[in-house]
């Protein structure tokens, strides 16, 4: 049996973001032969592409799996599906977006998966929080250490939310 270990991007600034996350996390907790086993801070960022849309909420979490990874791709788009996501403008404001970062070691490239993410380096939204539940010398297989992705990477404004719960 093979584990693999992987890392989800989430991000969201439609209808209540914190929200959104939330509920994207339960359902990641429940996708068959997984298991979620870490989930950042959630981080407040100003969005990356067209203007005019709100703030962004993000995190990144931890899982362990026993799917390939286009089972699991294919299981992140019905979490997004079900949380009412509507693919209109390219880096448009969406309810929910879950981007599979990393799986384990390996370095993908098909017509309907890229890993690692192909924009991790230029997104401090996705080092920051990846960071935070690894450390600063984990390796971005292909693209290096994310303590030197993060020195290279556009200075996007960016702020980790403090919760009460
Ligand atoms: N796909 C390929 N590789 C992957 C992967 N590693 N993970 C394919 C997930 N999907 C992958 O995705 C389009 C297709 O990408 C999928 O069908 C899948 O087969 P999509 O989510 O429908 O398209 P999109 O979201 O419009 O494009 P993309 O490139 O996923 O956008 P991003 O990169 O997700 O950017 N600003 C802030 N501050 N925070 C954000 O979270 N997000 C975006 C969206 C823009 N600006 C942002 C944020
Ligand atoms: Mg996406």
């Amino acid at each position: 049996m093979t584990v693999a270990t992987v890392y989800i991007g989430l991000g969201s600034n439609l209808n209540e973001p914190v929200n959104q996350l939330d509920k994207a996390v339960a359902a990641l907790d429940k996708i068959k032969n997984t298991q979620l086993l870490r989930v950042s801070s959630y981080y407040q960022s100003a969005p990356v592409g067209p203007d005019g849309q709100d703030d962004y909420i993000n995190a990144v979490a931890q899982l362990e799996t026993q799917l390939p990874a286009v089972v699991l791709l294919q299981q992140l788009q019905q979490i997004e599906n079900s949380q009412g996501r509507v693919r209109t403008e390219h880096w448009g404001a969406r309810t929910l977006d879950l981007d599979m970062l990393l799986y384990d070691d390996s370095v993908i490239k098909t017509e309907k998966l890229t890993v690692p993410h192909p924009y991790i380096e230029q997104r401090n939204f996705v080092l920051l929080p990846l960071m935070e539940i690894t450390s600063e010398e984990f390796k971005v297989p292909d693209k290096g250490a994310l303590i030197d992705l993060l020195s290279t990477c556009p200075d996007n404004p960016i702020e980790k939310m403090i919760r009460s719960s």
